[in-house]
């Protein structure tokens, strides 16, 4: 090789690296052959067979660089091997990658991407947590507090209402329908309280005060009449089992109440157990959540109901059921 081939080949071959960086190698070295070929000037080394890359067995994604009389093979970036063989290197599982902590890598042929996850915002590289609550974008209730966190964001429901910070309800308001003065050990019986709406309120729950010395099954009934001695019909009722002395509750109602409809909240035990009650006069009129107390309801065996109203004439002597009744507005 002498020395106007080499001044000739070296800045074909910066030429050559500059195409490579773009498309192939192959067609760098064969272009390379051409130009000196047509050239015609000089003693061509690949004319002659004598340009090591033009019958190098580099892989397609390998360079191919002349060493003397001979070539080398060096895979691309974002490959390795021996230059003839050259595989895709995962980026992601070889812990190259530089994705951020809060950014998911994926591995593609000859490079890799990084994309932040939910809740940051950025090129992948660098991640910035999203303040949903001034951005605007939390999906938290009205009645709910946003606090920003890292990748995320919390609601909490605020005072006076209870739910997951997505949902908030009014927290239910007890009204205590009280009376313990008086107090009978009946077995399997029904009892409950009348009342007459006098707005439209959510009844939550309601709860009352029997003394249960063993397990035993509770059913909670609220039953509507258009008229305080009419004919009740149940639009709810549940049955629980319960132990022990004091409050039992019938768990979640969620029941719209409709005004100037009467409602009898009751329950029937089939056991043994003490329940307590107050005199009618005591209560005459109170407001109790749903609206004014205005009777009892009973009935003589349980399992079943079929409440007995007392007459309107008879109310005034009657009794009214330790209870307490949970409105939420
Ligand atoms: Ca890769
Ligand atoms: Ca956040």
């Amino acid at each position: 090789m002498n020395a106007k081939h080499a001044t000739f080949w070296k800045p074909l071959a910066a030429a050559c690296i500059l195409v490579l960086a773009g498309s192939g190698l192959a067609a760098c070295a064969r272009g390379d052959a051409r130009r000196e070929t047509d050239g015609g000037t000089i003693d061509d080394a690949a004319a002659d067979g004598t340009d090591p890359c033009a019958s190098a067995t580099c892989s397609s994604l390998a360079a191919c660089s002349p060493v003397g009389e001979s070539f080398e093979c060096t895979c691309l970036a974002g490959y390795a091997g021996d230059g003839e063989v050259c595989d895709d290197i995962d980026e992601c599982t070889e812990g190259i990658a530089t994705c951020h902590p809060a950014a998911t890598c994926t591995n593609f042929e000859g490079s890799f991407e990084c994309i932040c996850g939910l809740g940051y915002v950025g090129d992948g590289e660098v991640c910035d947590d999203i303040d949903e609550c001034t951005e605007g974008i939390a999906t938290c209730h009205e009645a709910a507090t946003c606090t920003n966190t890292e990748g995320s964001f919390e609601c909490a429901c605020d005072e006076g209402y209870s739910g997951d910070g997505f949902s908030c309800v009014a927290a239910p308001v007890d009204y205590p329908v009280g009376g313990r003065d008086q107090s009978w050990s009946m077995a399997n019986f029904w009892r409950g309280n009348i009342y007459h709406a006098t707005s439209s309120t959510r009844l939550d729950h309601f709860e009352v005060h029997l003394d249960v010395t063993d397990g035993c099954a509770l059913g909670f009934y609220v039953l509507s009449s258009s008229t305080v001695d009419g004919a009740p019909s149940v639009v709810w009722s549940a049955t629980t089992t319960a132990s022990g002395l004091g409050y039992h509750s019938s768990g979640p109602i969620d029941l719209t109440t409709e005004t100037d409809t009467y409602y009898t909240l009751g329950v029937g035990w089939d056991c043994l157990a003490t329940y307590y009650s107050a005199p009618y006069d005591s209560m005459v009129g109170t407001f109790a959540g749903i609206g004014t107390l205005e009777g009892n309801a009973f009935h003589n065996s349980y399992p079943g109901y079929s409440p007995t109203f007392l007459p309107s004439s008879g109310r005034a002597g009657g009794a009214h059921y330790d209870q307490i009744v949970s409105i939420a507005p």
